[in-house]
């Protein structure tokens, strides 16, 4: 006989990997702010990778990239920078995109992983400035970490902007000092990368950004260890559910 009185047997419930929710996070943050959401393919060609983007050939730019390549001219995006160059291709100005995804780079340890992800911003039309930039990235931080970050920038080089730059943040340490931590990268589109994309750098002007996500995920769940992210040990992945 069937008691069809009894309760059911119920599922285990599964949850969102923290690289997922940060992610997600992220681009709930970029929405508010009207960027749309856009994606490209992880296999690139050296154009959209690198050449479009104002590394030229043999460029010691590249160098620091530890490109996993293909074959007959593809490998694997280091970056989301690409799909700039892909946006740019395809819509007209006023631009205002996100693009997350997976990027690839020969390299691992405590900090760094073969794969991770990354999300770029980019944002072109006739009006915007270095200081648009600032204003969008201090009201991102503070909406990530809900709270007040004490941000600067502190010039670098990247070939696709100038100028560039790395932000940089004071993090609070346990025992109650302070360091300054890299958050993310940003900087004006290079006029050269706005022409490669048939874009007037006498009429438009740009900024973009890409950050590291297991980066931000780290510093906002205080996990020491990149790489557990990716063991997959639910003991590990339970406390996010
Ligand atoms: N693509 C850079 C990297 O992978 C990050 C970056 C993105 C820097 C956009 C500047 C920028 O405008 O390190």
């Amino acid at each position: 006989r069937i008691d069809v009185t009894l309760p059911g047997r119920n599922g285990t419930r599964g949850g969102l990997h923290p690289i997922t929710r940060t992610l997600e996070r992220i681009a709930a943050i970029f929405a508010r702010l009207g960027y749309q959401r856009v994606e490209g393919p992880e296999i690139e060609d050296d154009w959209h990778n690198f050449e479009a983007l104002n590394f030229p050939p043999h460029h010691p730019a590249r160098a620091m990239h530890d490109t996993f390549y293909l074959g007959d001219g593809r490998l694997l995006r280091t970056h989301t920078s690409p799909v700039q160059i892909r946006a740019m291709a395809h819509l007209a100005p006023p631009i205002r995109i996100i693009a997350p995804g997976k990027v690839y780079r020969s390299d691992s340890d405590q900090t760094h992983s073969p794969m991770f992800h990354q999300i770029e911003g980019l944002l072109v039309d006739e009006t915007s400035t270095f200081a648009d930039l600032k204003g969008t990235l201090a009201e991102f931080l503070r909406a990530f970490f809900e709270r007040d970050i004490e941000m600067m920038f502190k010039p670098t080089y990247f070939p696709f902007v100038e100028p560039g730059a790395d932000v940089i943040i004071r993090w609070q340490q346990g025992s109650g000092s302070s360091r300054w931590l890299e958050v993310l990268g940003c900087g004006m589109v290079h006029p050269n990368v706005l022409q490669n994309c048939g874009i007037d750098p006498e009429r438009y002007t740009g900024f973009a950004f890409g950050m590291g996500v297991e980066r931000l995920a780290m510093l906002r769940y205080g996990v020491a260890d990149l790489r557990a992210f990716f063991e997959n040990d639910l003991r590990f992945l339970r406390q996010f559910a």
